[in-house]
């Protein structure tokens, strides 16, 4: 599925990659949040492509051995010790470590299959600036999700489609991928699990071609889950409310400026 497809800003002039030859494959950099998940670390890295150009584990002051368990199943990944707290704030500073063409979100639980990557990048090589991972499209599905989380993200992606104009189907997976050059866009400024909807809403928003990429999302192999759905579907009703008040304000605006006009 493609959205809109122009841009409302001129995109960045930096980035990785600009001192390439254009032919030159794209180096792809995958950044994974982790908090506690030595045990699921190893199925998640044994099903890493071999073509990376790195690995960024986030890790949010994990109490077991998720540190060293990365450090001893890939010694050449990169390990940021998070500052902040929260899944977002963990994207937002490995996004900000970044040094490859192409940025894939994965999750550290063993619910997101590395092996589908190629399927993400293939989707960016073929004229995508964002691909957005979807358990609901066909070739997608998921094993892990409870009815009501089923139901509230069919509740929140219908009002995202409908106050944004999207045409999303799966608006709270965390499976996605996208060039470099759409971190401006993006502007990742919150802490939560509501990152997913913000990075969506933003993408959106600058008119940048998203194209939903079919994925299976697995159970979290060990360990419990660090979301909890009513304090963060509040979080992300509360999100979707904010990202649209730039407009409403300029709506505003334009309503105030045309009253006085006319008075
Ligand atoms: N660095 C960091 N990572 C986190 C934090 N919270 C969650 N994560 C990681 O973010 C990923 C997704 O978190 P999960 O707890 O699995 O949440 P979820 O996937 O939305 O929920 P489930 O489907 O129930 O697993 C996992 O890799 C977690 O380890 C955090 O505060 N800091
Ligand atoms: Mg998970």
């Amino acid at each position: 599925m493609s959205a809109i497809t122009w841009l409302t800003e001129a995109p960045p002039v930096t980035g990785p990659g600009l001192e390439r030859s254009p032919s030159a494959a794209p180096r792809v950099s995958v950044v994974i949040p982790t908090l506690n998940e030595e045990r699921n670390l190893p199925f998640v890295f044994e099903r890493l492509p071999s073509s990376l150009h790195e690995v960024i584990v986030v890790d949010g002051h994990s109490t077991d051995g998720t540190v060293e368990a990365a450090r001893r199943l890939r010694p050449d990944v990169r390990v940021l010790h998070q500052r902040g707290r929260g899944k977002g704030n963990a994207l937002q500073e490995g996004f900000a470590a970044c040094t490859g063409e192409i940025i894939v979100m994965l999750d550290a639980d063993g619910s997101t299959d590395a092996a589908e990557i190629p399927r993400f990048v293939a989707a960016l090589k073929n004229g995508a600036d964002f691909a957005k991972g979807s358990r609901f499209v066909q070739g997608g599905g998921s094993s892990d999700i409870t009815a009501l989380r089923r139901i509230g993200n069919r509740v929140l992606n219908a009002f995202v489609n409908s106050l944004y104009g999207t045409r999303y189907s799966d608006l709270c997976y965390g499976y996605n991928a996208f060039w470099w050059r759409c971190l401006p866009y993006m502007r990742v400024d919150c802490d939560g699990f509501e990152v997913e909807t913000l990075i969506n809403i933003r993408i959106a928003q600058a008119g940048l071609v998203i194209h939903e990429v079919p994925s299976h999302e697995y159970y979290r192999i060990y360990g419990t889950s660090n979301l909890r759905a009513v304090r963060d579907g509040i979080r992300v009703l509360r999100t979707i409310a904010l990202e649209r008040l730039p407009t409403l304000r300029r709506a505003w605006a334009v309503v105030g400026a045309t009253r006085t006009a006319v008075s």
